[in-house]
């Protein structure tokens, strides 16, 4: 079982330069920060991404139409039909600047749209808390891709779109219209590219189509540029962006959308959607190898507590086991620390074996004085096996004595790349 933990949105807009002063420079780090400004420019000339994202996988179905995306501040699911799916994935992965130098390699993805057929619909919109001025808006760009694996018409491919409300007053939204960009009526020939992402660039003498605008009434007139419809409506506003696929795209459809740039006046919108990373390890405990046995599941905690802890009751001469599970519950590949903590008793004697393809492998000596590493993927998991026994002399003063000996062993895993995650059970025994 795996739970992943959420991170939130991180934001990271133009303030970015003050926030980088705030990290430590080391020289691997300024030069990664070099390159990513390098890779930033290129992507993203006229704006420094706010990277939108979160550390789960969200999925929006046709339920959640017009919902505000979790963690995504400003995104709605929009006008999501039938079995289609938007998704923050890192199935296909673009990446800004700004990203690379906040989590170098560990955050990536986009939105990916999934759709069956026809009647489905996929999309993602911006509601804007301030409208921008429709003559301030110069253009701007979005990256899509078209995955090789679609089998609707070779033109399609994703669309940006618009809301524009004519008179500027948002207390009227009667007067409100949709424009759209798409590839296909600005040059882009069939079939377009598959399996690479493509930037589209819109400018003043990109054509824009609408269905609804006022002036064009239910006439669908695909070669009206930006510079027309804004001389035309020179006091609109534009209260939201997006960007669809479909309704009408005949067969499947997979593909994704990323790195959307608004640019007005002499500021720019621009964002980069990623799937953060988590790192989580999870440790539990039982008294069988088989983890559904186990306590502390999902438990994650930086001291020992009753729900990540085993008893046992033993006679002196006898040992007690206890089987330990390493998870990743995070979603990236982790490299985790599993080793004792706390005290040692010198009439304990502890032996801990880690299983490694149903073989048991004496790791005592690293498990209780210095750390057994796993490379361990998402939801992967390794065990080990600790038997605490009572040493000869102990055994002889207990049995002499008849004295309760108690003894409970710790044992601590540590994510190797996020040090502050950190997850504790334990093992208690009593011999008499
Ligand atoms: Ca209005
Ligand atoms: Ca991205
Ligand atoms: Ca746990
Ligand atoms: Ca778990």
């Amino acid at each position: 079982m795996k739970k992943i933990e959420t991170n939130g949105t991180i934001r990271w807009g133009l303030n970015t330069c003050y926030e980088r002063r705030r990290l430590r420079l080391s020289p691997g780090l300024l030069l990664c920060m070099i390159t990513a400004f390098m890779v930033s420019t290129l992507q993203l000339p006229n704006a420094f991404a706010e990277v939108v994202g979160s550390s789960e996988a969200l999925v929006g179905s046709s339920d959640d139409a017009y919902t505000e995306i979790p963690g995504l501040s400003g995104f709605y699911f929009w006008d999501i039909r039938n079995s289609a799916t938007v998704e923050l994935s890192n199935t296909y992965d673009r990446r800004s600047g700004e990203s690379q130098a906040l989590y170098g390699d560990n955050a990536y993805g986009s939105l990916k749209y999934s759709m069956t057929d026809g009647s489905d619909k996929a999309g993602i919109a911006h509601v804007l808390s301030s409208p921008i001025a429709f003559g301030d808006y110069t253009g701007g760009s979005f990256d899509w891709y078209r995955a090789s694996l679609s089998d609707n018409p070779p033109a399609q491919s994703p669309a940006f779109f618009l809301t524009v409300d004519v008179d500027g007053d948002l207390g009227t939204d009667d007067d409100r219209f949709g424009l759209k960009y798409e590839a296909v009526y600005n040059g882009v020939s069939s079939p377009v590219p598959v399996d690479s992402w493509e930037t589209a660039m819109i400018s003043g003498t990109t054509n824009l189509w609408s269905w609804n605008a006022p002036e064009v009434g239910d006439r669908f007139v695909f070669n009206i540029t930006l510079d027309d419809w804004k001389t035309e409506y020179p006091d609109a506003v534009i209260t939201i962006f997006g960007i669809d696929s479909g309704s009408g795209w005949n067969g499947i459809f997979e593909g994704a959308i990323d790195l959307i740039v608004l640019d007005y006046g002499s500021e720019s919108l621009a964002f980069d959607f990623e799937l953060l990373p988590s790192f989580r390890p999870d440790l539990t405990v039982g008294f069988r190898l088989n983890e559904n046995s186990h306590k502390g599941d999902n438990i994650y905690k930086s001291t020992v507590t009753a729900g990540q802890r085993v008893s046992h009751m033993n006679a002196f001469n006898e040992s007690a086991t206890s089987y330990f599970a390493v998870e990743n519950d995070g979603n990236r590949t982790d490299t985790i620390e599993f080793r004792a903590s706390g005290i040692r008793n010198k009439d304990i004697k502890t032996n801990v074996y880690k299983i490694v393809g149903g073989k048991f492998r004496n790791v005592s000596g690293l498990a209780l004085r210095g750390g057994v590493l796993s490379i361990l993927n998402p939801s992967e998991s390794v065990k080990f096996k600790s038997v605490m026994k009572l040493t000869r002399s102990a055994k002889n003063k207990v049995r002499r004595r008849g004295r309760l000996v108690k003894f409970e062993q710790k044992y601590r895993v540590k994510s190797m790349l996020e040090g502050s995650k950190l997850d504790f059970a334990s093992s208690r025994v009593h011999f008499k």
